[in-house]
């Protein structure tokens, strides 16, 4: 930023205040630098960015992602457990519906069920912890929830598209 050039602006009402005056009206731009500065900063975790982790959210029973889309090759999750109760994050790579993976007698999702390729997964994960699963994903339609007991019927599932 740059001082108004007094030649061209119309007005100039900087230079009639008194010197503390204008101190204020610095210090005052000085704080506007640091919003605009912090702004910049938080561009930098676009979520329309494929690039970069995804962050992942557990609760009971939702799983929510700062995007639904990664770039193909290495694509890490750091996984939130804000939830009460330990979560598990399980990546299926499927072109099934979110909605509609092969269930075992359990009601989890059978890991080796028809139409659904384990990819890995981070287990037991405790309320407030924080884990990051780094994984190497082809382009694709993926999955990811948690597979505990019912999580998964009760909602703990997202679509992930992974592209070239
Ligand atoms: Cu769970």
């Amino acid at each position: 930023m740059t001082d108004a050039d007094p030649t061209t602006a119309p007005t100039r009402p900087l230079a009639s205040m008194s010197p503390a005056g204008r101190t204020t009206l610095r210090a005052v731009a000085v704080v506007i630098l640091a919003i605009a500065a912090l702004a910049i900063a938080a561009c930098g975790s676009d979520p329309a960015n494929s690039s970069g982790p995804v962050a992942a959210t557990l609760k009971e029973h939702t799983v929510s992602l700062s995007r639904d889309t990664a770039k193909a090759g290495s694509v890490t999750f750091q996984i939130k457990n804000e939830g009460a109760m330990t979560h598990e994050f399980v990546v299926f790579k499927t072109d099934l519906a979110p909605d509609a993976l092969p269930l075992d007698e359990e009601g989890a999702v059978d890991e080796k069920g028809e139409g659904v390729e384990f990819m890995d997964e981070r287990e037991n994960i405790k309320p407030g912890d924080t884990v990051a699963l780094t994984l190497d994903l082809p382009a694709g339609n993926y999955v990811v929830l948690c597979n505990l007991e019912d999580h998964y019927k009760q909602g703990m599932y997202k679509a992930v598209t992974v592209t070239d």
